[in-house]
């Protein structure tokens, strides 16, 4: 242990260490008078601060100041590349109009998709980069952005290709999802199936062989497509070596979750209509139960997921922000920590562990990243607080006193 730390490039001193690893004892893995070693961008070492004497040390020494530190936050369900705005259908909804109502009418998604594919990918990465930095100034440090507002090959790509150039441009970890199954694209009206070919034969390998994407998600509801179709698409990403996720259960019961559990999906997201033969399917698949609580609150839902079920059968939670213009334009994976406990009932030892530990397991990242752990990536946050529970209890007034990313302090 000893030689470990003096071998350390910097070391935060007298730190209070909210690890969320599962291996350290007591609530949010909380380790007093601590101190944490980085080499190389990951944990090299955490110990004691009895157990080191600092005047040995070489390398760079930072005072925590008995302060908090946890993993950075991660973000593992955003639509947040995307062209316009949609504030004209929130008035519309306020006054009477539903979400289902104003997507069959040609709006929602597909208002979206226009506005997406008259941009250039410079232009996309433009529009977006105010979602990223709000999500990555509040201690984000891990973003999924899927695709979705495309629906050809080229506009998928030229969305793929942006998310790769904001990962290039900021100090975060990208995972990238190819959500071509968003909606029926106009030219398809009246033949999906003909459109989930395409999806299947063209643009799933073809992301694969590119390295564009690590994910594969599918809009599983009466709206969008149908279980038939969702394995269609499960069974082509499995083929090329890709993650599975799905948007399922969020306006009715389809049984989605429970088939991409089959088929060792990593994540199944919203949930608000799942079961418990769906609860049992992701027991056993060890697929992580994502929920959405900002789009929930948004659309005035009233169904709320089974949040009671999902812990007597021991499945892994997580929140994300689920970022888009259309059911959650709310840019905070803060608001929803909150959200998580207050509308669904979660404890704040649950939130965070929703946006660090269950959210790298959502993203097929838990062996690297998620928990202050050794050999983990340095993701880290430096709190003022005196209980990692402010974190879930209160909104907008709690300093981040450092955002660090693989070892280094990052400002956004
Ligand atoms: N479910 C959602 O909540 C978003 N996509 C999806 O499949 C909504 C996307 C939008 O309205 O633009
Ligand atoms: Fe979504």
């Amino acid at each position: 242990m000893h030689s470990v730390i003096y071998n350390c490039e910097k070391i935060w001193i007298n730190a209070r260490l909210a690890t969320m690893d599962p291996q350290v004892k007591g609530s949010y893995g909380l380790l007093e008078d601590s101190v944490i070693g980085v080499q190389n961008g990951k944990i090299a070492s955490i110990s004691p601060m009895d157990d080191i004497n600092i005047h040995e040390f070489r390398g760079e020494v930072i005072d925590a100041q008995g302060n908090i530190l946890t993993p950075g936050l991660i973000d593992s369900h955003t639509h947040l590349l995307y062209g316009g705005q949609r504030s004209l259908e929130f008035t519309q909804r306020l006054n009477g109009a539903s979400y289902e109502e104003i997507s069959r009418a040609g709006g929602g998604i597909l208002a979206t998709v226009t506005a997406t594919r008259a941009l250039t990918e410079d232009e996309l990465v433009k529009q977006s980069r105010p979602r990223l930095e709000a999500l990555l100034n509040e201690g984000v440090t891990t973003v999924e952005i899927k695709s979705g507002y495309g629906l050809t090959v080229n506009d998928e790509l030229k969305m793929l290709r942006a998310a790769k150039k904001l990962a290039a441009e900021y100090p975060f970890r990208l995972r990238s999802t190819l959500l071509a199954a968003h909606a029926v694209p106009p030219e398809f009206h009246g033949s999906a199936d003909n459109y989930i070919e395409l999806i299947c034969k063209e643009i799933i390998p073809r992301v694969a062989a590119e390295g564009l994407a690590d994910a594969v998600d599918i809009f599983c509801e009466k709206i969008a497509f149908s279980t038939t179709q969702s394995e269609q698409v499960f069974a082509a990403a499995q083929k090329a070596g890709l993650g599975i996720k799905v948007h399922a259960e969020q306006l009715s019961n389809s049984h989605g979750a429970e088939l991409a559990a089959n088929y060792s999906a990593w994540s199944v997201d919203h949930l608000e209509y799942l079961d418990e033969p769906g609860i049992k399917a992701l027991k056993k698949s060890g697929t992580v139960a994502t929920l959405l609580p900002g789009a929930f609150y948004f659309l005035g839902e009233t169904k709320k997921p089974p949040v009671e079920l999902l812990r007597q059968y021991r499945v892994p939670i997580a929140l994300a922000s689920d970022l888009n213009p259309g059911s959650c334009p709310l840019a905070s994976l803060r608001l929803m920590m909150n959200m998580g406990c207050v509308l669904f009932g979660l404890t704040p030892e649950e939130a965070l562990q929703a946006t660090t530990r269950n959210a790298a397991i959502a993203l097929g990242l838990g062996e690297s990243t998620g928990t202050l752990s050794v050999g983990k990536a340095a993701d880290m946050l430096l709190w003022e607080i005196d209980d990692p529970a402010q974190l879930a209890c209160q909104f907008g007034a709690t300093r981040l006193l450092q955002r660090i990313f693989a070892g280094e302090i990052s400002h956004v």
